[in-house]
């Protein structure tokens, strides 16, 4: 008899969560009804044992995490989402915009420090088009050759494609010929439209969103997804919003993690919402693994949360951590993240991952594990 089995056993269960937990250990799917009653019903307990259940299914104890740092080259957007902190006009003050050789600078700071990825996202700036970013990837490359380029959410790419003139399909053809590699998950927010009209109702559409990383699958970029959890959505609408991503990783097979990212309220205009609290949060990751039976990782990321709910978040699903970071964004930290100056060692990573029982692996990109520390 395994974990979940005594569990069944001898917990005294309702109908709905034992037909749940059973559906779980046999490998079958849930329903959207059965995700909602998941949120709104079930014990933080009963999720733990179901999420740490599939997660050590798949990963045992293994904890991946990465080398990376991230480059914003700007913050200047065209779009004025009600949650970012970070989004400035042009000669707004605290604009910042880095042209392409400050950022070769910043990447020639990395060329001897063992890094395998730079996750580049920032504002969408109006003169900057497929063109411009393609030159700067080129050029990073000639810098680190074997970095792994993580680019532009699709928000980002949906307008640089269309500043190009260029159909969707060829755009993200030609990105990946500059050297594009993957696709981050940001822009997902909340893909219902009563949510997303709310808070950010002129970028990207929901169904844009997923046109882009469903082309970008089939020209061989995988990606992430996100959802942007914790102000104004009801359950309701997490739960469609994970529906949606089921559906198209049915379909293509071509997202690698998810990402639950926690609203932070800080310096926007829906600071008067509030935030949610950490066990929302825990809540959030176990229902995500449990939902998403064919996403194979559930990531935290660690600068957001802070370090003692990204090692809780291990025994609630989640099998990956991000990277060192390197105290190179700012997007978070202005919202009022709970880590200012996000940058860990290795060592630190590997001691956090360790400190809850867990087996660090360093990967690339792509979870290729590089190095295990067991
Ligand atoms: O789309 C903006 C979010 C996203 C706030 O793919 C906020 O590995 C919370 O995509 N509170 C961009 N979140 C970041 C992103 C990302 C981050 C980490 C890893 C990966 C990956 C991707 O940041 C945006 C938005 O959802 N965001 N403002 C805020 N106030
Ligand atoms: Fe612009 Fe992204 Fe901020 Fe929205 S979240 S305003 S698209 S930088």
């Amino acid at each position: 008899m395994n974990k979940i089995d005594i569990f069944i056993k001898n917990s005294n269960l309702s109908n709905e969560l034992l037909k749940i937990a059973r559906k779980v250990k046999n490998n079958e799917r849930i329903s959207e009804e059965e995700g909602l009653f998941l949120y709104e019903n079930a014990e933080l307990s009963f999720l733990g044992v179901l999420s740490n259940y599939l997660r050590e299914k798949a990963h045992g104890d293994i904890t991946y995490f990465n080398k990376n740092f991230h480059i914003e080259p700007t913050n200047i957007c065209i779009y004025s989402c009600k949650f970012c902190s970070y989004v400035r006009k042009i000669n707004q003050e605290g604009a910042w915009e880095f042209n392409i050789e400050d950022i070769l600078e910043t990447v020639k700071s990395y060329k001897n420090k063992d890094v395998t990825e730079v996750h580049i996202v920032g504002g969408v700036h109006p003169n900057r088009d497929l063109h411009y970013y393609g030159e700067m990837m080129q050029k990073i490359k000639s810098i680190i050759p074997e970095i792994q380029i993580k680019a532009f959410t699709a928000v980002e790419l949906e307008f640089m494609i269309k500043k190009a003139k260029m159909p969707l399909v060829e755009g993200l053809k030609k990105l990946k010929e500059y050297g594009l590699d993957s696709i981050p998950g940001g822009g997902a927010e909340i893909f219902h439209i009563d949510i997303r009209k709310e808070l950010c109702d002129e970028k990207a559409s929901s169904e844009m969103w997923l046109k882009i990383h469903e082309a970008a699958h089939k020209v061989g970029l995988p990606s992430n997804a996100t959802i942007l959890y914790g102000h104004i959505e009801k359950y309701s609408h997490r739960i469609h919003h994970l529906s949606k991503l089921r559906d198209l990783q049915d379909k293509t097979g071509g997202f690698n993690t998810f990402i639950p990212l926690k609203f932070r309220k800080e310096n926007n205009s829906l600071s008067h919402v509030g935030e949610v609290s950490s066990i929302e949060d825990l809540k959030n990751f176990a229902v995500s693994r449990i939902f998403l039976d064919n996403f194979p990782h559930i990531k935290a990321y660690w600068p957001m949360l802070g370090r003692n709910i990204t090692q809780l978040s291990l025994s609630y699903g989640v099998d990956d951590v991000d990277g060192t970071i390197d105290d190179s964004t700012k997007i978070y930290s202005m919202a009022g993240a709970e880590d200012k100056n996000p940058k860990m060692s290795t060592q630190d990573l590997v001691h956090l991952i360790k400190k809850v029982r867990r087996i660090p692996a360093e990967r690339d990109t792509v979870y290729n594990i590089i190095k295990k520390y067991d």
